[in-house]
């Protein structure tokens, strides 16, 4: 039986992954910070076969312990601060853990392979936030990088990393630079659940109006459930290496909030959503559209769902939600 290492076990990500990594017939080992997580019994309930370790990744002794505990095969670092907007309000705290944290498990893996580096498979969670203000369209993995936030800013550094332990100690260590993925799982600060939530609230009538930031932006959405599978396939790999994850469409958060409002029949949104400077950001990245085909190609990954599935998922899935909590 394989055994993996998840760290941000907690996040949308790790949660998907830990579903595909337990029907695949792995043991599942999951890190957890804070001495009383809230979502520790949430993660308990949806995936009750994991085994929760405690562990911090701005503390190094906690991931070497973890290594020890779980002896992984493959090791997958999803933990991050992932809120673009919050890492310019924390931008130290987003470098510890974004940025260094990386190292950290990098370097506990070492640690922990001295005898065989490339015993354990390592994958990295990097990010299209990278490409920032973007010197190519679409972009690739050879796309120069030009990071816009402190969070992307930080994801260069462990993925610059990531590389420099495979091509230093010959470690199996792989980036996915995903673009955007979401799912009925998305935290409710990123865009795309904040207007499914907004939307199945105003269907509901339990509430009138939603506050936006920049509606110009382009993101490359996709499904996380998908994009969970290609982290999989690049650990299977042969040679680790670095690959671009994405949709290879891209959409306004404008049409995501008029796909949202169609699918529960309103048509005249504009009058629900304000703007307000609040939400704009110290620097914007305009527009993203990611080349997936060398992923296409070399790992055999495509996604199942696409833009209007993937809004329709969230808007139901909130509905149900916002209708159960308001006792209906
Ligand atoms: P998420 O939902 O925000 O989850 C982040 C996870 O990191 C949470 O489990 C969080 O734990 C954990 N974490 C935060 N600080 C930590 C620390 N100091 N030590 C250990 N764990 C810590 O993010 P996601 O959407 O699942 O994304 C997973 C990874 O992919 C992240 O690295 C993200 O930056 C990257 N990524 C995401 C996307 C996307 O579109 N979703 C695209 C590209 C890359 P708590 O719950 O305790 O805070
Ligand atoms: O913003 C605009 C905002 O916060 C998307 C993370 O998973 O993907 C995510 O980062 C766009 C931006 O995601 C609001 O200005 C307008 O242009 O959903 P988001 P993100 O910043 O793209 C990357 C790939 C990651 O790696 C990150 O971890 O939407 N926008 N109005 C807004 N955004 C938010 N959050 N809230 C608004 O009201």
């Amino acid at each position: 039986m394989p055994r993996a290492l998840i760290t941000g076990i907690t996040g949308q990500d790790g949660l998907y992954l830990s579903e595909l990594l337990l029907q695949k017939g792995y043991e599942v080992w999951g890190l957890i910070r804070g001495q009383n997580n809230p979502k520790h019994e949430m993660v308990r309930r949806t995936v009750p076969d994991v085994h929760l370790l405690a562990g911090d990744l701005t503390d190094l002794s906690s991931l070497m312990r973890a290594l020890t505990a779980a002896q992984p095969d493959e090791v997958y670092n999803l933990g991050a601060i992932s809120y673009v907007a919050y890492s310019w309000e924390n931008a130290m705290l987003t470098t510890d853990v974004t940025g260094k944290g990386v190292l950290n498990m990098l370097e506990a893996v070492r640690l922990h392979t001295l005898d065989d580096p490339s015993r354990i498979r390592f994958y990295q969670a990097s990010s299209s936030e990278m490409f920032g203000k973007v010197q190519e369209v679409p972009q690739r993995e050879s796309t120069l990088l030009w990071p816009r936030s402190p969070y992307g800013v930080a994801k260069v550094f462990g993925h610059y990393m990531t590389i420099n332990y495979r091509e230093s100690y010959g470690m199996h260590a792989s980036s996915g630079i995903l673009f955007n993925h979401e799912s009925p799982r998305r935290g409710p600060e990123f865009v795309t659940r904040k207007i499914s939530q907004a939307v199945a609230r105003i269907r509901l009538g339990l509430q009138h109006e939603l506050v936006m930031g920049n509606l110009d932006a382009k993101r490359d959405w996709g499904f996380a459930g998908d994009y969970v599978e290609a982290m999989w396939l690049m650990l299977q790999q042969p040679e680790a290496d670095d690959y671009v994850i994405a949709s290879g469409e891209t959409h306004s958060v404008r049409d995501f909030l008029v796909s949202a409002f169609a699918h529960v029949g309103i048509e005249d949104w504009e009058g629900y959503v304000r703007q307000d400077p609040r939400f704009m950001r110290p620097a914007e990245v305009d527009m993203l559209i990611g080349d997936p085909s060398k992923a296409h190609r070399e790992l055999g990954w495509k996604p199942e769902v696409n833009f209007e599935t993937l809004v329709s998922m969230m808007v139901e899935n909130d509905l149900r939600e916002q209708a159960d909590l308001a006792g209906r």
